[in-house]
């Protein structure tokens, strides 16, 4: 068996995506999601004027072959540019190999590991009582875990708020033809956030999973104060509550709170996460199948977590296509120490581009039953949304602009 072709797609059905197509000499194609937001061209260059050419006249069904060459081969390991065009390449791959093996992608992983996969919603609004109804009507859907991210007094634009009420299931941050500037205070984020979720827990009640996302804003002494005034919360997770590179400097939030931590969705390899799950530092690990090398690193990541008792949370925002999250849906039904999942529902003209077989369900997600990850893409649909450059946006301290996380 060869590969006979392989092409990128770059459409905007709504926001920027990037799909690889590999084509073989049995007739049969596979597809990848290749789109790291804000950087979507890099990948696009990355794939066509580096990778493709390598691809031609391989034997598709050296999947790991294929993805040690592509990896050690580069010589320049790593990095999310280089682990989004493998991460490409190794889910069309496995699409692949499960439609010729006329079976979905779960079955070949391992078969089933549960009826369904939880996931959590995102709950937005601008102050506590939007926040609140928001919570309250994911909870109606049926949602079993939900995210809550609010607005904060004295702020202007936050992460994970959208501009007005109820908008919040189509918060898309990359925007612009340069990156819009949003502002920070630590402090008034500490003064608003405990309050949060008082009111969030006290109106939802004890049974839905909370879960927030710090989105890598604190020191960790502050992440450690946060934590600690959410525990009579009880959270499900905190997540990015500091940035990771210094992986050990998780050791000082740990030391003050019990609140559980979930990091990794900006991580590309095993080496980004390994003292974290080593030392037990995390609780969740948020890598995803487009971000961190594919299905077939993200097994080897998965695997190294359970030694630890670290359980999944892949990331699932709505910059991750509809072919990533079909691909993380197998996945998730198949690895043993799995977490939640997060959904972040795709609007219905981004969904038109990617038919897909996955549904959702009073808060649960099934991957289908057709061969492969059951995602594809309509080219001629596709060609109708072309590329538009936009940006996520950089945050500045309020005070005096020094440049921070966003
Ligand atoms: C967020 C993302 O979903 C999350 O947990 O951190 O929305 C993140 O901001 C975007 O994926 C960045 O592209
Ligand atoms: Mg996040």
């Amino acid at each position: 068996m060869k590969i006979t072709a392989a092409r990128v797609i770059v459409c905007s059905p709504g926001r920027n995506f990037v799909t690889l197509k590999i084509e073989t000499d049995q007739g049969v194609t596979g597809i990848g999601d290749a789109t790291l937001n804000g950087r979507e061209l890099s990948v696009v260059s990355y794939l066509e004027d580096h990778v493709i050419p390598c691809l031609m006249g391989r034997d598709p069904q050296q999947i790991e072959d294929i993805w040690q060459y592509l990896y050690k081969g580069a010589y320049w390991r790593r990095g999310p540019v280089t682990m989004s065009a493998i991460a490409a390449v190794d889910t069309a791959l496995w699409d692949i190999k499960a439609k010729m093996a006329n079976m979905p992608l779960y079955q070949l992983l391992g078969g089933r590991s549960r009826t369904g996969v939880m996931v959590y919603g995102h709950a937005n609004g601008r102050d506590t009582a939007e926040t609140v109804d928001e919570v309250l009507r994911h909870k109606e859907e049926g949602y079993l875990a939900i995210r809550a991210q609010s607005g904060v007094p004295g702020l202007n634009k936050v992460y994970g708020v959208s501009g007005h009420h109820g908008a919040s299931r189509m918060y898309e941050p990359a925007d612009g033809n340069l990156p819009s500037e949003h502002d920070w205070s630590t402090e008034k984020y500490l003064r608003h956030t405990p309050g949060l979720f008082e009111a969030v827990r006290e109106a939802v009640g004890p049974d839905v999973h909370l879960l927030h996302d710090v989105h890598h804003r604190l020191t960790p002494i502050e992440a450690g104060q946060l934590g600690k005034a959410l525990e009579p919360v009880r959270m499900f997770w905190m997540e990015d509550p500091t940035p990771a590179e210094n992986q050990d400097a998780f050791q000082w939030i740990r030391h003050h709170t019990t609140t559980p931590i979930a990091v990794g969705e900006i991580f590309n390899s095993i080496w980004d996460c390994k003292t974290l799950i080593e030392k037990q530092l995390i609780d969740y690990i948020r890598t995803t199948v487009v971000h961190a090398g594919g299905i077939t690193h993200l097994r080897r990541i998965a695997d190294l977590a359970s030694l630890y008792q670290v359980r999944t949370g892949c990331h699932g925002a709505t910059d991750l296509s509809p072919v990533c999250m079909g691909a993380a849906l197998h996945f998730d039904t198949w690895v043993p120490n799995f977490g939640v999942q997060e959904f972040m529902p795709h609007s219905e003209e981004m969904l038109s581009v990617f038919p897909h077989d996955y549904r959702f369900e009073r808060g649960m997600m099934y991957c289908g039953e057709s061969p492969g990850h059951g995602v594809d893409i309509d080219e001629k649909l596709a060609a109708k949304y072309p590329y538009q450059r936009a940006y996520l946006p950089v945050n500045r301290l309020q005070h005096d602009g020094t440049l921070w996380n966003w």
